[in-house]
């Protein structure tokens, strides 16, 4: 079996999700899949860590609009681990346009709007270590194995 990195990511639910009643959902999916929740805090994101976070679309258009949604309510936060779990994290995220997203995906199954697209999660290493590093400090990641972790 080819080497596969041991990797870790952030993964918010939205405002959208929050109050949609769907943190379950999202973390339900993340867990069956074998990634491991590392950290997790909910918190309504401040705005200046909003425009950090969204810093590379801060010339777009949505980018008002976009840092408005983010700080609308609160966020679930989490850290989460495993086997290449920034590529399959996004690949069970799906598009960003949920009216693109696959069907299976989070946001092919409960999203449709571009803004309130229901989850955000770190699309590269550069990007996961970034965004961790707004939402957690290095003491906030709790190390343990899963009883299941001999099939992941
Ligand atoms: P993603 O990594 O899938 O969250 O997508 P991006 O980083 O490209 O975009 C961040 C957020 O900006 C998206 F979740 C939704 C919003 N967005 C728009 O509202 N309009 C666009 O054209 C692109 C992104």
């Amino acid at each position: 079996m080819p080497e596969v990195p041991n990797e870790r990511t952030l993964v918010l639910v939205k405002p959208d999700g929050v109050r949609r009643g769907l943190i379950g959902e999202v973390v339900a999916r993340l867990e069956r899949k074998g990634l491991t929740v590392v950290a997790a805090r909910m918190l309504r994101i401040p705005p200046a860590t909003a425009e950090t976070h969204y810093a590379e679309h801060k010339d777009k258009p949505f980018y008002g609009e976009l840092v408005g949604y983010i700080t609308s309510a609160p966020v679930f936060a989490m850290a989460i681990e495993g086997r290449s779990a920034i590529a399959v994290v996004r690949a069970l995220i799906g598009a960003t346009d949920p009216a693109k997203a696959a069907p299976g995906t989070l946001r092919g199954d409960f999203a449709l709007a571009m803004t309130s697209n229901l989850v955000h999660a770190s699309d590269s290493a550069a990007s996961a270590e970034r965004e961790l590093a707004l939402y957690f400090h290095e003491k906030d990641y709790l190390s343990y194995t899963r009883t299941d972790a001999e099939y992941f």
